[in-house]
């Protein structure tokens, strides 16, 4: 039996789409890493959790296997290898957050000339995927007999080449679509990268997964933030709270001739806004970035 591990592991793909996101969003939670000489594991200095660079589609298994606890991949890998495993058993990990970035869309596609007239359209057709387990579950969602031909990649060439009549990938901006005359048809999964974690309950180490959960929670709030700050008068307030973006939690401070408002908004703070509250009586209006959140 192996020796019980007192690290945390995290693993990130090593070249690709998440990959610099996935780091940078360990590196704002403050982890830092010492690159190994084979570059695919990194020790963490800053904390007692290290980092694993390898290819997306490993990270489900690895962690199921106990290899790591954690890691970062696309929804759509995280769910085709949920449905493969529902054969055999559990996945052995649980989705933990929605990180914000790689967002995608698993999408049916079909020659521009090609009609369609819902899934039933798929009927009888040869469709090629990466993704045979989504692709299957949704044909079997509708009912719909049809050939999935697995393909690992230039899925998107298949119909060109006579070996398939559509295809199901990933969507982004639809150019890669276009370019080879396809139409998509049908979204089925819209789909982010998302932090995965072990299944089963950690030993002592659940502290540091904690940790840092709560450290990616703050990171994806601060993201988003904004410190708005406004001078006005005492007798102005009441008015100007209701016109302060949605969700808005305001701190009035007072101050020599009136007061100062400082409100953390979670949404966008906007022209409108802006103008609006000028409106009304706030003078000195100013829109700050926030750095670290922690509440
Ligand atoms: O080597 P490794 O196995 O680690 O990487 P990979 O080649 O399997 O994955 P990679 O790096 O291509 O993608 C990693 C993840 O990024 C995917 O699993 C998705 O979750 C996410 N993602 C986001 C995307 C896209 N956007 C995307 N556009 N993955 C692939 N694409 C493809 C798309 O299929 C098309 O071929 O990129 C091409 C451009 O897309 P358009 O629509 O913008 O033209
Ligand atoms: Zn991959």
């Amino acid at each position: 039996m192996s020796k019980p591990r007192d690290r945390l592991r995290i693993a990130v793909q090593k070249s690709g789409r998440l990959s610099e996101s996935s780091q940078d969003l360990l590196q704002r939670c403050g982890l830092k890493f010492r690159q190994s000489r084979d570059k695919l594991f990194c020790f963490g200095e800053t904390l007692p959790i290290d980092l694993l660079l390898v290819r997306d589609d490993d990270i489900p298994g690895l962690i199921a296997q106990g290899v790591c606890e954690m890691g970062i991949v696309g929804r759509n890998v995280a769910q085709e290898r949920r449905i493969e495993a529902q054969t055999t058993g559990t996945a052995g990990f649980v989705e933990l957050r929605e990180l914000g970035f790689g967002r995608c869309r698993l999408s049916i596609a079909v020659p521009n000339e090609d009609t369609f007239d819902g899934p039933q359209s798929l009927a009888g057709l040869r469709i090629a995927t990466s993704y045979p387990h989504l692709l299957g579950d949704y044909l079997k969602r509708h009912e719909v007999a049809a050939d999935v031909v697995v393909l690992n990649g230039s899925v998107e060439i298949a119909p060109r080449l006579g070996t398939a009549d559509a295809i199901c990938d990933l969507v982004s901006s639809g150019a890669t679509l276009i370019a080879n005359q396809l139409r998509e048809v049908a979204s089925i999964l819209d789909s982010q990268a998302v932090l995965i974690g072990s299944a089963t309950p950690l030993d002592e180490r659940a502290e540091y997964a904690e940790l840092l959960l709560r450290r990616i929670d703050g990171v994806i709030r601060v993201r988003e933030s904004k410190l708005l700050i406004l001078n006005a008068a005492q007798s102005d307030l009441a008015a100007l709270l209701p016109l302060l973006p949605r969700g808005a939690t305001p701190n009035v401070l007072a101050r020599q001739g009136g007061i100062t408002v400082q409100a953390l908004c979670h949404e966008a703070v906007t022209w409108t806004h802006l103008e609006a509250l000028k409106k009304g009586g706030a003078s000195q209006l100013m829109v700050l970035p926030v750095e670290s959140l922690l509440s």
